[in-house]
């Protein structure tokens, strides 16, 4: 618990000292003022480059201003989980943030047992873990966890791009921590490796190119020109965050909910076969079950498409009969790279 004594409403330093407790790696407060992001945030939306999320550019306001998502708001205390882990061997990768269990649940839970502590000493308290109407990356840097870097990621001094981030906002009145300063200076990595070159400009991404939106939030046909740049990646991508410098103090996450799981390991023939009671079960506890079966059997048919021998055929071939018209097309694709491959290499 907050070791305050009532009346007295828990401080700032108190309720850092408990995030510690509950195992959050960084932990910083701002004052619950709009961010002057909501205009880049407005200006993007209207350039279209949300792709299908309509649900990010619902309500572009309240995103931009916490006192219109919890009325008589002051403060937003901002926590971040360190999820850094070596990438796991094997054909097909996935990023890291979903090698684990889904981080929403993991960082929630702490959150909210630090938001009812705050509650029970009489202040509201209204937690989000990326889902909520905030912009997150800039009012963690306004709370000091990091600054917003050209790749649009918040990069942390210490644990580089690799925190995962979470607020309260409550109606409680705490002394705000200083915001971060830029610290990209001159590099460009993160644009320069961007497999789709989503990230147009320093601090732009066209979510539309976006390797993390085409295998994850895109729910129909990922455009022809795009599959080949998607690589061996099933889910998701961290290339912009890999080679960024700030890296260096990376360390693995002390979260063991984080770590790999079993149902990470991939076998990519094998899962085209998956049902979709296989499926469910295999990912109840993983942010992949986001895409659904069909979704990841699209991206699996790109991977194959793109690294795939002639003992993957069969199994596309198996899969251009799929129930999912979605599957059945990608399949096609992915058979026809991997011939055109085969028909290209001298004997
Ligand atoms: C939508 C979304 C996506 C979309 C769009 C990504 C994006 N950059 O916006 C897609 C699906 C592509 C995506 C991908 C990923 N995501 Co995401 N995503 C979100 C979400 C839900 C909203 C982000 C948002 O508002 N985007 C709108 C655009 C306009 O924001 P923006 O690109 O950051 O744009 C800002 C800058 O352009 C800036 N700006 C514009 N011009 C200028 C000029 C200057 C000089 C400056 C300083 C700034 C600036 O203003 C804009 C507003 O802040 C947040 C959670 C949340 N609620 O905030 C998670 C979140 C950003 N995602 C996260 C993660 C982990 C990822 C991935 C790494 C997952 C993966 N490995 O596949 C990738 C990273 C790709 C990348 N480089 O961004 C984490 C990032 C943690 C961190 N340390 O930054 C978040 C915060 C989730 C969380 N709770 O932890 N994501």
């Amino acid at each position: 618990m907050i070791d305050v004594m009532p009346p007295q409403a828990p401080t700032a330093a108190a309720i850092k000292r408990r995030a510690a407790e509950l195992g959050l790696d960084a932990c910083g407060i701002t004052a619950a003022y709009p961010t002057r992001h909501a205009d880049f945030f407005r200006d993007w939306a209207a350039r279209d480059q949300a792709g299908e999320m309509a649900w990010l550019t619902r309500d572009p306001d309240r995103r931009g201003d916490p006192r219109l998502v919890l009325p008589g708001a002051r403060s937003l205390i901002v926590g971040g989980l360190n999820y850094w882990q070596p990438t796991p061997g094997g054909r097909g990768r996935i990023a890291r943030y979903a090698l684990g269990e889904d981080y929403h649940e993991v960082l929630l839970e702490k959150l909210r047992t630090l938001a009812d502590e705050i509650s029970a000493q009489g202040a509201a308290a209204k937690v989000y873990v990326d889902t909520g109407p905030v912009l997150e990356k800039p009012l963690a840097q306004r709370a000091g966890l990091g600054w917003q870097g050209k790749s649009t990621m918040l990069i942390n001094r210490s644990r580089g791009p690799w925190l995962l981030l979470g607020e309260i906002i409550t109606t409680l009145d705490l002394d705000p921590d200083a915001p971060e300063t830029d610290h990209c200076g001159s590099c460009s990595r993160c644009l320069d490796a961007c497999p789709t070159r989503a990230i147009t400009a320093p601090y732009q991404l066209d979510a539309r190119r976006c390797i993390a939106y085409l295998t994850i939030e895109l729910k129909g046909s990922i455009p022809e020109e795009l599959r080949p740049l998607i690589g061996d990646r099933v889910y998701g991508c961290d290339e912009c965050l890999d080679v960024c410098p700030w890296n260096r103090f990376a360390e693995t996450t002390r979260e063991a909910r984080f770590l790999a799981g079993p149902e990470t390991a991939l076998d990519l023939r094998a899962m085209l076969e998956m049902t979709n009671t296989e499926f469910k079960r295999r990912f109840a506890r993983s942010p992949i079950l986001r895409v659904k079966r069909r979704g990841l059997l699209r991206n699996i048919c790109v991977v194959l498409g793109n690294i795939g021998t002639m003992e993957d055929l069969p199994a596309l071939q198996r899969a251009e009969n799929h129930e999912e018209p979605l599957v059945r097309e990608h399949a096609a694709w992915a058979a026809r790279q991997i011939v055109g491959r085969l028909a290209a290499t001298p004997q």
